[in-house]
């Protein structure tokens, strides 16, 4: 059994430092491709035998130690109510979008067993198919980042529609992210049931947001969370795009481990927050694309500065991009492993 991902989210020094990386299941690999070619992707996730296939291909492949459920942060977005595609090339569209309170009665509460069994069940299936090789890890996205998604309707550049809305609205923002929020809880607590070992949330848009207004619109929402999964007995993870502004704000969320993009040297986190965080991350993906000796150089700067934490998880600074080659990324597993062995 291989534990040193959990072991190293408890702050645990593990040699070597465990490794994996978000989006490790996706295009990049043949082998999705392959079962993509056959299914659209939200079939994918509603089929908990596709789900539990496409989440072992990189543990396999890649030799990762902890795999992540294969499913979308958006998934239960659906399941209150809201209308959910993913379309070729435009990405997720969530549609009508929710602006006013009329849309928002619309959307209701779920409960996880019976609104996203598949989820469950894919879970159950990996428990047992990966018979303790590697932790299992899994997910969720944080009320911000989901709200934006219901609010603007898909992706934005701009994220007008959910700032009106928090500015001009902020009643409204408000009873959007308490539900947001307790849907998040419960799923979570599915996850754990049903066998989860770990957590992350996502937050992948929270990032835009100036301290001030982190702290009243996003923060205490995920610290809810956070206090909510606190007596479940596996890590939480943290991840905030682009949040280096953010980092001492949080850390108050109070999640075992800390996430951190490329952009936010592990060491700089380290000098402001202390040296008892365990922190995650955060090669930049693009790296993948320098040769090898080039590539070695940032794993073992980012291993370096992962010693300065109590612990560290590594992993990229955000997804593995579609454009890189599968070989490269099984190249910087297996020297981030023989670099921290
Ligand atoms: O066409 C395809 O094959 C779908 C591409 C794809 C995949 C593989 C999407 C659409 N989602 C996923 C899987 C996924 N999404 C995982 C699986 C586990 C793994 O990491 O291997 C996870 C954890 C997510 C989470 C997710 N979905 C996030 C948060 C993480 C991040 O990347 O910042 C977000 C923002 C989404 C929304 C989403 N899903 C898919 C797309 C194209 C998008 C839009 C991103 C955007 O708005 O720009």
């Amino acid at each position: 059994m291989n534990d040193n991902f959990l072991k190293a989210c408890r702050g645990e020094k593990t040699s070597p430092v465990p490794v994996w990386f978000m989006r490790q299941a996706g295009r990049y690999l043949p082998e999705y491709q392959k079962v993509r070619g056959n299914h659209d992707f939200l079939t994918l996730c509603k089929t908990p035998e596709l789900a539990a296939e496409v989440t072992i291909q990189p543990i396999d492949i890649l030799g990762v130690d902890a795999a992540i459920l294969f499913s979308d942060i958006l998934i239960p977005l659906e399941a209150m109510g809201a209308g959910l595609s993913f379309e070729e090339g435009r990405g997720p569209v969530l549609e009508p979008p929710v602006r006013s309170r009329d849309d928002f009665r619309k959307l209701h509460s779920i409960d996880p067993v019976s609104d996203v069994p598949f989820v469950l069940e894919t879970i159950r299936i990996l428990r047992k198919e990966l018979e303790g090789r590697v932790p299992l890890i899994g997910f969720s996205g944080a009320p911000f980042t989901l709200a934006s998604y219901l609010i603007e309707g898909g992706t934005t550049k701009s994220f007008l529609n959910i700032k009106k809305m928090m500015y001009g609205a902020p009643d409204l923002f408000a009873s959007i992210m308490d539900l947001i929020t307790e849907v998040t809880i419960s799923y979570l607590n599915a996850q754990i049931e049903a066998g989860a070992q770990a957590v992350q949330v996502f937050d992948t848009w929270a990032g835009i947001l100036p301290r001030a207004e982190y702290s009243v619109h996003a923060l205490p929402y995920v610290k809810r969370i956070m206090q909510a999964l606190s007596d479940a007995g596996v890590p939480r993870i943290y991840f905030v795009y682009d949040g280096g502004h953010l980092m001492d704000l949080i850390k108050q969320a109070g999640s075992e481990v800390m996430g951190l993009d490329w952009r936010t040297d592990i060491s700089m986190a380290v000098r402001h927050l202390g040296s008892d965080i365990v922190v995650q991350g955060n090669l930049d993906p693009c790296a993948m694309f320098l040769p090898e000796d080039r590539l070695r150089e940032k794993i073992a700067a980012i291993l370096e500065m992962g010693r300065e934490a109590r612990g560290h998880i590594f992993n990229l600074g955000h997804g593995v991009l579609p454009e890189i080659p599968p070989e490269k990324v099984k190249l910087a597993v297996d020297i981030a492993h023989e670099l921290s062995s």
